[in-house]
């Protein structure tokens, strides 16, 4: 197929229409915070798991002579500032591609949206894989990390399948942009599963941008948070490639745990964790204390990602579906990379 595109080896067609497909992430060393807001640089790195669910699908169609990008949503209009943002992530590339004409963005998408579930990574990864190939730009795996970097951070490690980390590069402006990409990460044999739990599917109190702004700068444990988090990466890196997916998981929920704190911190306090959160948590540490290598992650929102291994999934699944505020399971596995999926018509 003319423009096919797999973890970055990508023959752009420079069509009028192409459609990609991404999944989200889940980072299990997060990325909370940036350096840089107009090159989208972060504090930290990062590393996570592309999972196998709830892809976004993103059809990106030029079209020359309308006066400005119109952009669809789930077979509705986008609200305004998704919409803002969307025009200004096909700025960036119309820039990189020097080209002035624009476009009408389909986009559909499966997972609850701003519920904590990183809808914005798989969202941003198509668009980037999509609008680079309608663009005529011809971009491999790392130089499209950073083009999705620029709409959202996380979504540039949904430009990969598997688990991937982001580094957070040198210094800032356009330094900071070439050494700021994501990469698949070596990891020995593991079979691991992510048991996502649901407890609230409704938007977010706080946008992530927003929040992760605030707790940088009001909160007294966000440095301590980010220097352990460098400590964490190089962690999970070691237990990822020696196939330590119990010491994995064991590092995952500190970082996690440790964000959250440093939200708590934050003057006044962001809260996303809610009764059923801790309950989750709870059970999570049971399930340990019963011998079941599960640790738990949390994201900008309520719901829990539990890590655990494959042949464990269906059980934790089970405990964590029977606690009254969880409202729906979902088992994931490590996921694809951001793809061209058809309709690179001329
Ligand atoms: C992460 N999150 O590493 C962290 C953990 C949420 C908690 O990346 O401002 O939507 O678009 O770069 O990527 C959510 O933040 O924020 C996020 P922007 P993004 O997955």
């Amino acid at each position: 197929m003319d423009g096919l595109m797999r973890a970055g080896v990508m023959t752009a067609t420079g069509g009028r229409g192409v459609t990609a497909r991404a999944y989200p992430n889940i980072a299990l060393v997060k990325y909370w915070g940036k350096r840089d807001e107009k090159w989208m640089l972060p504090v930290t790195g990062s590393l996570s798991m592309t999972l196998d669910l709830f892809p976004t699908t993103t059809r990106v169609e030029l079209v020359p002579d309308a006066a400005t990008d119109v952009v669809r949503f789930n077979g509705g209009s986008a609200e305004d500032v998704t919409a803002d943002r969307i025009r200004r992530f096909l700025e960036v590339v119309r820039a990189l591609a020097g080209r002035s004409a624009h476009a009408i963005v389909e986009s559909v998408n499966t997972v609850p949206t701003a519920a904590g579930l990183a809808s914005s990574a798989a969202g941003f990864a198509a668009l980037a894989v999509a609008a680079a190939s309608v663009y005529g730009l011809c971009l491999d795996g790392r130089a499209l990390s950073r083009l999705a970097r620029r709409g959202s951070g996380s979504a540039c490690r949904s430009v990969f399948g598997g688990f991937v980390q982001w580094h957070a590069g040198l210094a800032e402006g356009r330094m900071g942009d070439k050494t700021s990409y994501a990469e698949p990460v070596p990891v020995g044999a593991l079979d691991p599963a992510l048991v996502i739990t649901v407890v609230d599917p409704g938007p977010k109190r706080v946008p992530s941008r927003q929040a992760m702004r605030h707790t940088q700068a009001t909160s007294p444990l966000y440095g301590a948070w980010a220097r352990a988090g460098e400590a964490d990466l190089g962690e999970l890196r070691r237990a990822l490639r020696q196939g330590d997916l119990d010491r994995a998981g064991m590092i995952a929920e500190r970082n996690a745990l440790g964000m959250h704190a440093s939200m708590l911190a934050a003057r006044p306090a962001i809260r996303y964790l809610t009764g059923g959160s801790l309950a989750v948590l709870d059970r999570v540490a049971r399930l340990r204390e019963q011998g079941v290598p599960a640790h738990a992650t949390i994201d900008a929102g309520p719901n829990v990602a539990v890590l655990c291994p494959r042949q464990d999934a269906a059980g934790v699944a089970q405990e964590l579906g029977a606690i009254g505020d969880v409202q729906s399971v979902h088992i994931a596995g490590p996921g694809p990379a951001a793809t061209v999926c058809g309709g690179e018509d001329r």
